[in-house]
């Protein structure tokens, strides 16, 4: 049994990227295995900071394999941007990273079609991250019109582009489309250019991955986005299109569930939802731009502002459960170590029954009064803390109630972003 996984419990955002990076030294394989271009994962080494979205932060450490599986969107112009992003900063990339050939590139057209599409005003914007992430899944899901990462080294590749082209004009043109015709020839181009220069990384990685396993190599599996977000399990229709809870590491990455020996979920001392869609805890006040500007609280991407609220325990509890965790880390207590107050959601209430199970249905979601409990705050500098035993005393009340309320350890804290302000426990 050799894979660990690092799952977000709420809408993403949850730092999970920055706790990747803390264990890698302990395996021999990071994995990405869903999501694409739409996440956003910093992480703080020394006084550098780096921003990844399709390759694992494992690309930090230069023992580890870095592998993206067929679970993933890849957009080329981005990747390669990142990779040379990557080379510029000294970080070894050319033996340490793997692609799927089974993964689905992300087009033009899906662009496009995320645009039209989030500015349709049928009903409340899902508010994506505009990476045409949405529509990359669908033609995959559709398979008709789906380009992977391996049929761009194929003959028909040309016509391919120029069959799927003709189509998607037509279609864009329907969708009600502002943006100019797309035109196959150039696209052809670039892509072929982007094709050759990403040769070197594609190969079958379900096969390098069934191999690793068997040989007892350990793996680390990086989740991207969060459980809430996740396609069939979140707060459907305001979720990204991909399983991002830890049920889908399986289908992502093509590693069996049985080889999966831990989870970490991972979460904020608060929480935190960028794009559209209910959220009960949110602060629509003083409290909550506060939150916001103490936290850095702005997408990595696309640096929008994230809406910020207060834990709510009774979505926790259900992700931590769906995605299988065995321990919790609990990050940016820093932040609320400068509030007089902290609030923590341990029930809703809907249509005036209370419930610590969270609904399965978004409209349901919008109607939930959260029920708070009410904890002092500590207002004492934690930055400096490097063990979770010296916290203080409320702290660790606080943690202790996130535990309980939650049902899971919480194993892991952090008090900001470089590696040495995260602890582990024990
Ligand atoms: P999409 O683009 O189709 O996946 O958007 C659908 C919803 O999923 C949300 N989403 C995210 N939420 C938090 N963080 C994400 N990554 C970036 C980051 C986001 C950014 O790390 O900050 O920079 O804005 C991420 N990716 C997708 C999205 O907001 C929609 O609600
Ligand atoms: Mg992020």
């Amino acid at each position: 049994m050799s894979g660990t996984c690092v799952i977000g419990l709420q809408w993403g955002d949850e730092a999970k990227g920055k706790l990747v990076d803390l264990l890698t030294s302990r395996f021999d394989v990071v994995v990405r295995y869903q999501g694409g271009a739409n996440a956003g994962h910093t992480v703080v080494v020394g006084d550098k900071t780096y921003k990844l979205h399709h390759i694992p932060s494992g690309i930090l450490s230069p023992q580890v394999m870095n592998v993206v599986t067929p679970g993933v969107v890849i957009n080329p112009p981005t990747i390669l941007q990142e990779l040379d992003s990557l080379a510029s900063q000294g970080v070894k990339v050319a033996e340490n990273l793997m692609l799927s050939d089974r993964a689905h590139v992300v087009f033009p057209w899906h662009i496009a079609e995320d645009k039209v599409r989030n500015e349709s005003t049928d009903r409340e914007s899902i508010g994506t991250t505009l990476r045409g992430i949405g529509p990359c899944y669908g033609d995959k899901v559709g398979r008709m019109h789906a380009v992977r990462l391996g049929d761009m080294f194929r003959d028909d590749f040309r016509t391919r582009v120029e069959q799927i082209v003709a189509a998607k004009n037509r279609f864009l043109a329907a969708l009600g489309s502002n943006s100019d015709l797309l035109d196959a020839g150039a696209i052809y181009d670039q892509y072929s250019g982007y094709a050759a220069r990403l040769k070197p990384f594609v190969t079958d990685t379900t096969a390098y991955l069934l191999d690793a396993v068997e040989d007892g190599k350990r793996m680390l599996f990086e989740g991207a986005q969060g459980s809430l977000l996740d396609i069939d399990h979140g707060t459907f229709p305001y979720v990204t299109s991909s399983n991002a809870s830890g049920v889908g590491v399986s289908a992502g990455s093509g590693v069996p569930g049985k080889w999966i020996s831990k989870v970490i979920g991972v979460c904020k001392a608060y929480t935190t939802r960028v794009g559209g869609g209910p959220f009960p805890t949110e602060l629509k006040n003083d409290m909550g731009n506060k939150i916001r500007e103490l936290g850095r609280e702005y997408g990595t991407t696309t640096g929008r502002p994230r809406r910020c609220g207060w834990f709510d325990a009774v979505a926790v509890r259900y992700t931590s459960r769906l995605s299988g965790v065995d321990a919790i880390s609990l990050m940016m207590m820093d932040v609320l170590s400068q509030l007089p107050e902290v609030k923590i959601c341990t029930e809703y209430e809907i249509d005036g029954h209370r419930t610590k199970q969270f609904p399965s249905h978004v409209d349901d979601l919008r109607k939930v009064v959260p029920i708070y409990e009410t904890v002092p705050g500590w207002e004492t500098d934690v930055t400096k803390v490097r063990q979770i035993a010296d916290l203080p005393l409320g702290a660790r009340k606080y943690i202790d109630r996130v535990t309980e309320l939650v049902g899971k350890p919480v194993e892991v804290v952090s008090v900001g972003p470089d590696r040495a302000q995260t602890m582990f426990a024990g």
